[in-house]
């Protein structure tokens, strides 16, 4: 098999082309191309071969040597120096490391006040690769019986709602929206954050496309399409309720489609009697001529048949009736038909195109004890500070930290800062760069990144596959995190076979037959073959077998199993200590907090910054430029003020993902976000939350 494949015919002499896999939480998934001479990686650029990546990356990735041979990437072991979090480490050997961290694991588990579940692993999607996310790790602790992590700290809430609704992440293939006629772009910002996705939006476009964005920022996307609906965060299950109302005083309907496919129109339509655009337009802040005239839209293509198509994303997900409000509209497509046309429905996520048997990597039947806890990622805060008892089990003791920078990310950064800097707590994080978390290590192993090692990857925006080669050696002394776990399964005496499986064995073991591996690793990606319009003829993977607007798996659990509006947890009343709703997406040149510490990109996005409207600021005395205070009951953060029409009044946009190090103070955004969590899917609730701003006082 070639270590590499030459893609470039004129590639400079002594250099040679390596394919991979762009491995971030982006729903993108490009093919990458990575050029590199004399053993070291020149250059990152996307792979023209592979039509889902055009030849086109974003600037974060462009710029993936930077990162790759960043001057402070970890290059060797560190064990804690100082005290707890104060980020002073000194280097030791990776045999001291891995024996003396084996030893201390051994000892919680071995203690039967304690035992396996005092340890809990913590990741997420630092790299979306199925052999350095989850395989050796699952293996790992599943051998152990640790603690189960519920992975909630993005998309749980959003996924529970499809999966009642239209029974799975699955929804229109992305290239499809190109020859769609009306696009609704809501909670999402893919200029920012799924740019591959608004190059067929721009496509739609230029054939004459209507694009509308509904978000309570007006962001690049909101800028560019040819509406923007700035309703209030929160509710947009109220605006979808009205649209119903709409379509059906208008008999806007697909009759034949609705009888034929969907369960409990009755009901829904009950509901949606009840949402007039008058009342939904007190919800959402908004005119109630931009409600009518949405579903006026919206309702024309059932008479012109021209496809209307949702792209659905995350950012209205992220407060308290998050996964009602995905089901809301989910419920919209069905309402008029659009899923008879390749180009009308729906997408949300497509990450449940499943060709993959994850059991085989991550293989629960280690377990040997039975099913374990389970501890929600989103709570972390309070979970590492809960003491034992009958009903949690024992208190966490040790804590396994890779692909995650929690301390940044997680809600209510104060308490996930008492929780980590415990210090009974025995933590190891597995890292490029000593972030926030590494900070509050006993020992930081230095990782592999996709330059790297080996893997393979499914996606969430589009329905391709793809293998990522290593195309250098590892930086420094590096360790992909598969042999990391395979170090530590051997220092803890794990003899199982599992544990020497090598990274290609698992990259091609858990597909099955639909993927030609063969193709896989000589162009670098497949594709499925899929059916073009998935829900033309019903077929939903739901219990009945239709789009459900009623679900009874739903109503046993949450409510009468029928989407409804409700209102956030934090309303931000204008009367109120904290009138102000903060919502608080990524900034664009950032990975949640990844790259927050690669300089040139974050040359590009200065400081911390929080916009706010022009009314909210006068009333605060605030201009642009000035230092502020953004704060709540559960703690602030100092950051600079941007008065910017991209925020609307009553609400502001505190861009994230800093590392706290790097901002003032040493906060970020999530010191005020809080861990209540959403209505379905055990969610966080990060755009739920009422704020006050004021000038910094020590900082004027
Ligand atoms: N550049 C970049 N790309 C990324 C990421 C990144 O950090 N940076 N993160 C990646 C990850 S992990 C994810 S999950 C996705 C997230 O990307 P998206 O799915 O696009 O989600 P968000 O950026 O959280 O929110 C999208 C938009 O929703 C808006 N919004 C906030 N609250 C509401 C609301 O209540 N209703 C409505 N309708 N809109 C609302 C926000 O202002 C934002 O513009 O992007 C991925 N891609
Ligand atoms: N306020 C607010 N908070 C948010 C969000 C928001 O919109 N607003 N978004 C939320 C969302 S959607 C998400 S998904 C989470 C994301 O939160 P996280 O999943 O924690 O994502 P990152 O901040 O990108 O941190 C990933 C870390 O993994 C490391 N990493 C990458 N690849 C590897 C590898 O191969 N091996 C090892 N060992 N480490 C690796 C990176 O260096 C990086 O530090 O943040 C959430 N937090
Ligand atoms: S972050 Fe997204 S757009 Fe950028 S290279 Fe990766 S997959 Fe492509
Ligand atoms: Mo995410």
């Amino acid at each position: 098999m070639p270590e590499t494949i030459r893609i470039h015919a004129d590639a400079a002499p002594g250099t040679h082309s390596v394919v991979g896999a762009c491995p971030h939480d982006c729903p993108d998934t490009c093919s990458l191309i990575t050029t590199v001479q004399d053993g070291v990686a020149v250059k990152v650029q996307g792979n023209p071969n592979h039509p889902q990546t055009d030849g086109v990356l974003c600037t974060k990735v462009a710029r993936y040597t930077e990162r790759t041979y960043h001057p402070e990437r970890l290059l060797q072991p560190l064990r804690r120096s100082g005290p707890k979090g104060s980020g002073q480490f000194t280097p030791v050997s990776w045999d001291e490391a891995l024996a003396d961290i084996a030893q201390r694991l051994q000892s919680i588990v071995a203690d039967p006040q304690r035992g396996p579940q005092a340890v809990l692993p913590y990741s997420y999607a630092g790299t979306m690769g199925w052999v350095q996310g989850e395989a050796m790790a699952d293996r790992f602790f599943n051998r152990m019986g640790a603690s189960l992590l519920e992975r909630t700290i993005c998309a749980s809430a959003g996924s529970t709602a499809m999966g009642a609704t239209l029974g799975g992440q699955v929804g229109m293939r992305v290239e499809f929206f190109a020859e769609s006629k009306l696009i609704i772009i809501w909670g999402s910002n893919p200029i920012g954050s799924n740019l591959h996705f608004w190059r067929y939006a721009q496509a739609a476009k230029r054939n004459g496309a209507k694009l509308i964005c509904i978000d309570p920022r007006k962001t690049e996307t909101a800028e560019k399409c040819h509406e923007h609906i700035a309703l209030r965060p929160g509710t947009d299950a109220a605006l979808a309720l009205a649209l119903m109302q709409q379509l059906i005083v208008h008999d806007w309907l697909d009759h034949d489609y609705i009888a034929r496919h969907t369960l409990g129109w009755q009901a829904l339509r009950e509901r949606a009697l009840q949402w007039t655009p008058e009342r939904a337009a007190v919800v959402c802040g908004i005119p109630v001529a931009q409600i009518e005239s949405l579903a006026r839209g919206y309702g024309a293509s059932v008479a012109s048949r021209e496809p209307a198509a949702i792209r659905l994303n995350y950012g209205m997900q992220r407060a308290r009736g998050g996964g009602n409000a995905v089901r809301a509209v989910a419920c919209l497509p069905a309402l008029i038909g659009a899923w008879r046309h390749r180009a009308g429905g729906m997408l949300l996520s497509a990450s449940g195109t499943h060709v993959f048997d994850e059991s085989a990597l991550s293989r629960p039947d280690l377990r040997a004890a039975g099913p374990s806890r389970s501890v929600n990622m989103s709570t972390i805060g309070d979970e590492l500070q809960r003491p034992a008892s009958a009903s949690f089990g024992p208190q966490i003791d040790a804590l396994i930290v890779y692909n995650s920078n929690p301390v940044a990310v997680a809600p209510d950064s104060g308490k996930v800062v008492q929780g980590f800097g415990r210090e009974d707590l025995f933590t190891v994080v597995l890292e490029h760069f000593q972030t926030d978390t590494a900070d509050y290590a006993d020992y930081i192993l230095p990782a592999t990144t996709q330059l790297e090692h080996w893997d393979v990857h499914t996606t969430y925006g589009h329905t391709d596959i793809l293998l990522n080669r290593p195309a250098i050696a590892p930086v420094g002394k590096a360790c992909t995190n598969t042999d990391i776990f395979r170090a530590l399964a051997q220092a803890m005496g794990y003899s199982e076979p599992c544990f020497a499986d090598d990274d290609l064995a698992l990259c091609q073991m858990a597909f099955d037959a639909r993927v030609d591996f063969a193709q896989l690793l000589e162009h670098g990606f497949v594709s499925l073959s899929l059916p073009e319009a998935p829900f033309a003829e019903g077929g939903f993977a739901t219990p009945s077998g239709k789009c459900e607007f009623f679900s009874a798996r739903l109503a046993a659990s949450n409510g009468d199993g029928l989407p409804d509006y409700l209102p956030n947890y934090e309303p931000a009343d204008a009367n109120s200590s904290y009138p102000l709703a903060m919502i608080s997406p990524p900034a664009r040149n950032f990975m949640n907090s990844t790259f927050a510490n690669v300089k040139s990109l974050r040359a590009i996005e200065g400081e911390p910054l929080l916009e706010i409207s022009a009314a909210d600021a006068a009333t605060r005395r605030i201009e642009s430029g000035d230092m502020v205070r953004v704060f709540n009951g559960r703690g602030q953060y100092h950051c600079k003020a941007s008065v910017s029409p991209r925020a609307r009044q009553g609400v502001v946009n505190g861009l994230g993902v800093w590392w706290r190090k790097l901002g003032p103070k040493g906060t970020n955004v999530n010191e005020v976000t809080g861990q209540q969590l959403t209505d379905m899917g055990r969610a966080p609730t990060f755009y739920d939350c009422a704020v006050e701003v004021e000038k910094s006082p020590s900082l004027e």
